[in-house]
């Protein structure tokens, strides 16, 4: 099984700003969560992409194709604007998990539409970066239960 981890805009700066919103980890540990994670959940490859832009988020949805059995994404700030990321989702069919580091149903009102997330079969919020631990287990039982 292999995974595909996105994420988008400025979670590169984890553990650098907003600290009571985003915690204190950096991206560095937020990579080491997600290929410990993968590794427990029985994925043999786990590629983890970060990027700021939205045509290279959509680049790699679509290099994904044929390539990897699931995605697991954040695509942060454009989770509220993309219909692009939400195409492109739609475009390659792959298992998706949509996953937040905060509680995004608590916050404002423009972060309660999730563009991406209406591509994704399970979303996962307010569980800090071990959200994606949590992701990653979503997506293998999906995977297994799909053989
Ligand atoms: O809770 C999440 O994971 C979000 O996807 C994070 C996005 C936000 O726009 C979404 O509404 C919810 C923001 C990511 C920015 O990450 C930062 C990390 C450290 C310092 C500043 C920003």
């Amino acid at each position: 099984m292999k995974v595909l981890i996105i994420n988008g805009p400025n979670l590169n700066m984890l553990g650098i700003r907003e600290p009571d919103i985003y915690g204190k980890e950096t991206y560095a540990t937020l990579e080491t969560i997600c290929r410990d994670a993968a590794k427990e959940f029985g994925f043999d490859t786990a590629e983890i992409f970060q990027s700021n832009h939205e045509g290279a988020i959509v680049d790699k949805i679509q290099e994904a194709y044929g390539t990897f059995d699931g995605i697991v994404i954040n695509p942060a700030a454009y989770t509220h604007t993309s219909v692009a990321i939400l195409d492109a989702l739609k475009a390659v069919a792959l298992p998706a998990v949509e996953v937040h580091i905060s509680a995004v149903e608590e916050r404002e009102d423009f972060r309660q539409v999730s563009y991406p997330g209406m591509a994704c079969f399970a979303t996962i919020t307010g569980e800090g970066l071990d959200g994606y631990r949590h992701a990653l287990q979503v997506l293998s039982e999906h995977l297994l239960a799909e053989r």
